[in-house]
């Protein structure tokens, strides 16, 4: 990979000093064992066409829009509830009561009008009617950009509204502009799930019971998880957010184990239900054959049963029996191919053991939003116990003597499970990656266009705002995000899913017939003189 050491001096050579001072910050090549540290979650330089989202793509359209049972309301214009409307592909079913809103585009459709007299009575008004017509188990009111800068109090309205009709309404102040990404979103979000829903419902106890948090059912990767977990035994309380209901969320603090999908977008949740209610999480991956089984023997380890152990063992052998030939036939077929991938927060991480599987080796990966910790690992959070008096916590539901609170986990177990098991700790991408490897942080349109032209690479996996100027240029691009039209990819059958797609989307011939960019560009360019 000595061609990356080039392409990092490629990009930096278009920039002018302080661009270049700023975003060189942002890559680095792996390097063997070292400790690497890269800039990550700092703001776009403006002029830079990012492919960021805003705060409010991160709240209402990643964590809190997935929630099947809970009418979504947009306050803002309309456009802002379009574009988040059905493109991410969170799926749903609804539960026994038929309520599931997850087709339907709600909003307040700010005006002119509105912004200059306030929308705090339209919001209202759309409060009621979505009442009216379809009785959710809840609401959430989402704030655009225009909404706070015209001050509208979306959290007096959701207060109002929760007496009028005695539903809960969750208020989000996620106004687009806050924070540099969708980051902040996921925070907001996160933090609002915590203080008004978890924790204020209880399911009935059940044995090896499991959250899935940072798991969307994107294109119904929760639905394949899920059929797995449960054929092994496990009870899933709830998954956060993809099919959740409301429900679920509020009974999620009764489950023995949470596991971390999207350690990103729900990290923040993770750790305030351990805090609070002493319940540990486990780093989990569930996507490509081997992460998957490595994850369903961890969770078996931690609750160290011999008959779920046993279990585990069984489904592992059936599901893999199921797939591993055809996964063989497609892995010669693309042996020895590249990748590039760019997405949001985790799966420029999560899809690099599946493409391993096939064969192919990911040369550039990197996140659009990630923290320093999704690159360069979290450590271990070593305490045991927890001092109740440095914590707000006011009811907990773990073992406790006069002073301190336990894990759940067995004390006499711990250190054992500690050592094997990554237990409320993540290693984040850098260490997974080959050596001369390039990682890049907040990728934009000219650097993918470098990179791309570069390394001629054989899938980018990327999506929303890059996919069709990855393809124009002959090159295969497969949308990570929404998985295309596909899906699921998580999983066994998910994996298998994914391998057929990508091994139709490289081989085909189609590719030939295009001509690049450069091949049209003349090789020497500059300026008419008219002198
Ligand atoms: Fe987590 Fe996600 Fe991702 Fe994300 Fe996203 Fe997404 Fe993503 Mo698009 S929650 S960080 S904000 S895994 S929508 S389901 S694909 S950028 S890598």
């Amino acid at each position: 990979m000595s061609g990356n050491k080039k392409v990092i001096d490629k990009i930096l050579d278009v920039y002018p000093a302080k661009v270049m001072k700023n975003r060189k910050e942002h890559m680095l090549l792996k390097d063997g064992g070292k400790i690497q540290e890269i800039a990550a979650n700092t703001r776009t330089i403006p002029g830079i066409i990012t492919n960021r989202g805003c705060c409010y793509a991160g709240c209402k359209g990643v964590v809190i829009g997935p929630i099947v049972d809970m009418v979504h309301i947009v306050h803002g214009p309309v456009g802002c509830s379009y574009y988040a409307w059905g493109t991410r592909r969170n799926k749903g079913k609804a539960r026994e009561n038929g309520k599931n809103f997850l087709n339907y585009c709600f909003t307040t459709d700010m005006q002119e009008s509105d912004i200059v007299f306030g929308g705090e009575k339209k919001l209202m008004a759309a409060i009621d009617e979505a009442v009216e017509i379809f009785n959710p188990r809840a609401i959430s009111i989402s704030a655009t950009c225009p909404v706070g800068l015209i001050g509208d109090d979306i959290h007096k309205v959701a207060k109002n509204a929760k007496e009028k009709h005695g539903i809960p309404v969750l208020s989000f102040s996620c106004e687009g502009y806050k924070g540099v990404s969708q980051s902040a979103g996921h925070h907001i979000a996160n933090n609002k799930l915590m203080q008004e829903v978890v924790g204020t419902m209880d399911a009935e106890k059940k044995t090896f019971s499991i959250n899935l948090l940072g798991e969307y059912n994107i294109g119904g990767d929760e639905w394949e998880i899920s059929r797995v977990l449960q054929k092994i035994g496990y009870n899933v309380v709830c998954t956060m957010t993809g099919n959740g209901s409301y429900d679920d969320i509020a009974k999620s603090h009764n489950a023995d184990l949470n596991l971390v999908q999207c350690h990103r977008s729900i990290n923040y949740i993770a750790d305030m239900i351990e805090t609070k209610y002493g319940l540990p999480w486990m780093k989990v991956n569930f996507i490509g054959v081997e992460n998957f089984t490595q994850s369903l023997r961890n969770m078996a380890k931690f609750f160290g049963d011999p008959e779920l152990l046993a279990r585990t063992e069984e489904v592992i052998a059936e599901e893999t029996s199921d797939i591993e030939e055809e996964m063989e036939t497609i892995r010669q077929k693309l042996e020895g191919k590249t990748a590039v991938l760019y997405v949001g927060g985790s799966r420029a991480h999560h899809y690099q053991g599946l493409l391993k599987e096939l064969g192919i080796s990911t040369v550039v990966a990197g996140y659009e939003f990630a923290h320093r910790d999704d690159y360069e690992g979290r450590d271990i959070i070593p305490y045991i116990k927890i001092d109740a008096d440095s914590r707000n916590i006011e009811e907990i539901k773990v073992e406790k003597d006069e002073k301190n609170y336990f894990l759940r986990i067995p004390e006499d177990r711990l250190e054992e499970l500690k050592k094997e098991l990554p237990f409320n700790q993540y290693e984040g991408l850098i260490k997974d990656m080959e050596d001369g490897s390039l990682v890049i942080d907040d990728l934009n349109h000219i650097e993918t266009e470098i990179i791309v032209k570069a390394l001629k690479p054989s899938i980018v996996g990327s999506g929303v705002k890059d996919k069709y100027i990855i393809q124009k240029m002959g090159v295969y691009s497969k949308q990570l995000h929404s998985y295309d039209y596909s899906g699921p990819y998580a999983g066994y059958k998910g994996a298998i899913n994914f391998a057929r797609d990508i091994a139709a989307g490289m081989l085909t011939p189609a590719w030939s017939y295009i001509t690049a960019p450069w091949r049209k560009e003349p090789l020497l360019t500059g300026k008419v003189s008219n002198m």
